[in-house]
């Protein structure tokens, strides 16, 4: 009876969470906006959703818009032109922060990222500051991925994990719970990445932060409809920017081992 009358009360929260934002980020996603909209309001309908388009061509943004006009849950931040994955991200979790939202999911629009497997990233996000949807841990399951995206994937985790020292197998995976006290706890007026290495940024500054991050494995599927936005550009940018956070991650260590040492805190190995 008392569990009654606090769903009731708080249909909007998700318990042990609070109230969760999923903010979508879309560029050129007509085919699939409305399709990964329903499925997460079924999967989880305590949730609110914010799509944030990037001013899209084929005009996801008033696909958006309808969406939100027939639903409460669902709102739409327009921006003004294509300005990257991390841009996107960091306006919406500023959007989320400004409400008063206690956790936000970042979720693809093309349905690689399955909204049925929501439930169980935010039941995780109970004992979890960030939780990572990833699709390298045991049980995780990639469907219809091309080769070379696979190999990407692979490699681009491993030299991560290798250069910057971080316990995660999915570090560059975009399906993920953050808690707002948990961005609050990462500058994120530091963050410089414009594409995917988003993820890995905020991987890095969260691992650095100290909070608890827990990966759950998803099924991934390769989108369905349009064109995915993944280019040389992007890799590069991934691959340059962790290059010189392994370098500089290195740098500090050094430099507080010799401190450490002279101060007698520390040895030196
Ligand atoms: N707002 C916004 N969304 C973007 C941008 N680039 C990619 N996206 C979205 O980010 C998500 C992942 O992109 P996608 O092309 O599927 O990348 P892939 O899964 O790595 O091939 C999709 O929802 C895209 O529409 C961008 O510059 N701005
Ligand atoms: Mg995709």
């Amino acid at each position: 009876m008392i569990q009654a009358t606090d769903t009731i009360r708080r249909p909007d929260e998700v318990p042990g969470v609070g109230r969760v934002l999923v903010v979508i980020p879309t560029y050129n996603e007509a085919d699939n906006i409305a399709a990964i909209v329903g499925r997460v309001r079924r999967a989880a309908p305590a949730v609110q959703i914010l799509i944030a388009d990037d001013n899209s061509p084929d005009g996801t943004g008033a696909i958006a818009d309808a969406l939100a006009d027939g639903d409460a849950h669902v709102q739409v931040l327009h921006r003004h032109g294509k300005q990257g994955l991390g841009a996107a991200y960091l306006a919406g979790f500023g959007w989320a922060r400004e409400r008063g939202y206690q956790a936000v999911v970042e979720m693809d629009a093309d349905g690689s990222h399955a909204p049925e497997d929501l439930p169980a990233l935010l039941d995780a996000a109970r004992d979890a500051d960030v939780v990572i949807g990833s699709r390298w841990t045991s049980g995780a399951r990639v469907l219809n991925w091309p080769l070379r995206r696979l190999l990407l994937s692979r490699c681009g985790n491993l030299y991560a994990r290798l250069a910057l020292g971080m316990p995660v197998s999915d570090a560059t995976g975009g399906y993920r719970v953050y808690r707002i006290s948990a961005l609050d706890a990462i500058d994120l007026e530091s963050v410089t990445s414009q594409g995917y290495s988003f993820q890995v940024e905020l991987s890095r500054l969260a691992h650095q932060a100290g909070v608890r991050i827990v990966e759950v494995p998803i099924t991934f599927a390769e989108r369905e409809h349009g064109d995915s936005k993944m280019s040389p550009k992007i890799v590069a940018e991934a691959l340059w920017r962790i290059t010189a956070w392994g370098v500089r991650d290195r740098r500090q260590a050094v430099r507080r081992g010799l401190h450490g040492t002279a101060t007698g805190q520390a040895r030196w190995p």
